[in-house]
């Protein structure tokens, strides 16, 4: 019964959508709800009080109190991809569904399936149903089209309204999300119906299983892998097949068995061993041909949203270009086509492994090209990690970010660690310079919405052993973009401790050198005018100091980096988190 001031008597054991809507999440494998919450979550904080209360607590998932909704949702981005179990996230009606930024964007180019919930402001005025208007800002939070808000960074977005199907409404909006390929999902609930009392109910969960893999035809399989055991020069572009860990070495075996070698780009994960002789290398905003691109005769493009930026780098005319992809035709971006022989939707591992089969089964490798071909791709990947490894010298002084790059490959060696990146314009150093080869070792948002990295530590540590450390590399405005004081705090408060390293250029290099990009001889180039510096500089690690207890330091002197990173490391292994500013030539 509502009451007078329009609460619910006493509700001790009540069941309502809400509870239903968190046991559901649960039967998902759902183990988090990061949680930013409102007046239209009582039915959630109530649900999860009578948990506690009857000691069932451990039947919901558990909830992480995110004071900023971008930490809340890149920490269920990165969790959902380092365990490969969808994750959901908890806001505050149009107002923090607004917060989530560009958050969703990235939650959608990097495959994060991720359910999001959000209440809606309540319908009714005058005590009609629980859950009714009662607060001024039930109002001024109505919005005439909330789900519009998102629709066009989600797979689906649906508005719960009743609690008598609500699970199966949930069930059904994470098959969406898991399956290919992954993204967010959006559901909202108007407070009356998230109060609606129900009877218990199960559902059987096996009944909303993602998608199975999809397999390449007959047809495909053998025109791909004669083209590929055919070919003079053959490469394989990748981007994001290494989201799946288990695809990395079938992608090695493929590679192996005819000597292709393998571009990364614009990659976010390991898609391939970095320190494998037929790694050839990462693109990310390349302004110059690459030469293995120009030269290949035949190329595979597997799992990837930008192979090659064509006004720069692009293959020969007459390559044939085969896609593979579980997204080959991109409808979620408006523009975008390559010349490609075939598009094949496809799970990446079950492709190349028929791929694979099929030349072995068919001996299509001519043992002698191929050995040929193998001795000197290596020996060309040989000779670009030393030129590289040549340039990591330390300047006179100056932390260079390749230097500061080799210095943490050297930290990290033989270590469990995972690393995840935002380092902007120097992905492609912290790439060519860490080279990363465990698959699964590497994350980045695979958006470009920046400051995922803050929260996304956050949510990569719970999601990893005890014994594993994450370690965020940041650019200076990435980590301001993360909302470090919510993103720092809420690892203190949930014992999920991680080292950042800031590539600290006091300020935007990025806009900096688009500009340059356009107007080379511009007024802005002229005058060196871009707008971007940060000076004067906030303490940045300060700031974690202040909000997380995070141990804090600077540095500027390349002879001190080795021991200050050995000593942050040290810190983050004993439980706190840690944040160094290194410092680079200025932007
Ligand atoms: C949410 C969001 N706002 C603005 C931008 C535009 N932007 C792209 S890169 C960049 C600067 C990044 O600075 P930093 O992290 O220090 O890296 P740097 O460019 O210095 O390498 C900005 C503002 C963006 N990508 N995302
Ligand atoms: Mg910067």
């Amino acid at each position: 019964m509502p009451t007078a001031a329009g609460g619910h008597a006493s509700t001790a054991g009540s069941y309502t959508t809400s509870t239903a809507f968190l046991e559901a999440l649960a039967e998902a494998g759902v183990s988090y709800v990061f949680a930013n919450l409102g007046s239209d979550h009582p039915g959630f904080i109530e649900a999860f009080a009578q948990a506690r209360a009857q000691g069932r607590e451990e039947e919901f998932p558990r909830l992480i109190i995110c004071p900023h909704e971008t930490v809340a949702l890149s920490a269920a981005h990165a969790y959902a991809s380092v365990s490969r179990q969808p994750q959901a996230v908890l806001v505050h009606v149009g107002d923090g569904t607004q917060n989530l930024g560009g958050e969703v964007n990235n939650a959608m180019r990097g495959h994060a399936p991720v359910l999001i919930f959000a209440g809606a402001s309540p319908y009714t005025l005058e005590g009609e149903l629980p859950g009714g208007r009662n607060e001024f800002i039930h109002w001024l939070q109505d919005a005439r089209d909330q789900r519009g808000i998102l629709r066009g960074f989600v797979k689906y977005d649906n508005e719960i309204r009743t609690g008598r199907n609500v699970k199966q409404l949930v069930h059904r909006a994470l098959q969406i999300a898991r399956s290919d390929p992954p993204g967010p999902v959006y559901l909202v609930g108007p407070r009356e119906v998230m109060e609606e009392p129900l009877e218990p109910y199960a559902v059987d969960p096996a009944q909303f299983r993602p998608v199975e893999p999809a397999a390449l035809t007959a047809e495909t399989t053998a025109e791909i892998a004669t083209a590929l055991a055919h070919a003079r020069h053959p490469l394989i572009v990748t981007s994001y097949l290494g989201r799946n860990p288990d695809a990395v070495p079938v992608l090695a075996e493929l590679a192996e068995l005819l000597a292709i070698g393998v571009v990364e780009s614009a990659a976010f994960c390991v898609n391939f061993p970095g320190d494998h002789p037929l790694h050839c290398g990462y693109q990310f905003t390349t302004t110059e041909q690459n030469p293995v691109l120009a030269e290949a005769d035949v190329i595979l493009v597997v799992d990837s949203h930008v192979p090659w930026i064509p006004a720069t780098n692009r293959p020969a005319p007459g390559a044939a270009i085969y896609v593979i992809d579980i997204d080959p035709l991109k409808p979620t971006m408006p523009m975008w086509q390559i010349a490609a022989r075939r598009f094949a939707v496809a799970d990446s591992k079950v492709a190349l492994a028929q791929i694979a089969r099929l030349v072995r089964d068919e001996n299509l490798a001519e043992a002698q090209v191929v050995e040929t071909r193998r001795a000197e791709i290596a020996a060309a990947n040989e000779d670009r990690r030393a030129a590289l490894d040549a340039l990591e010298r330390p300047e006179a002084g100056v932390i260079t970010p390749r230097y500061l790059t080799g210095c943490l490959r050297e930290l990290l060696a033989g270590t469990d660690s995972l690393v995840l990146t935002e380092t902007i314009t120097n992905y492609q150093i912290v790439a060519e310079h860490l080279r990363p080869a465990t698959p699964g070792c590497y994350l980045g948002s695979g958006g470009g919405s920046l400051g995922w990295a803050g929260g996304g530590a956050v949510g990569a540590k719970l999601a990893s052993s005890a014994e594993r450390t994450v370690v965020s590399l940041v650019g200076d405005g990435s980590y301001l973009f993360g909302v470090p004081a919510s993103a720092q705090w809420v690892a203190r408060r949930y014992h999920a401790p991680s080292l950042t390293v800031i590539y600290d250029n006091r300020g935007w290099a990025a806009p900096k050198f688009s500009t340059l990009r356009v107007h080379g001889h511009g007024a802005a180039a002229a005058a060196d005018d871009f707008h971007v510096s940060f000076d004067p500089e906030a303490d940045l690690p300060g700031i974690a100091a202040a909000a997380g207890g995070a141990y804090a330091a600077t540095v500027a002197d390349p002879d001190e980096l080795p021991g200050v990173l050995q000593d942050a490391l040290a810190v983050v292994r004993g439980g706190r988190s840690a944040v160094i500013s290194a410092q680079l030539p200025p932007v």
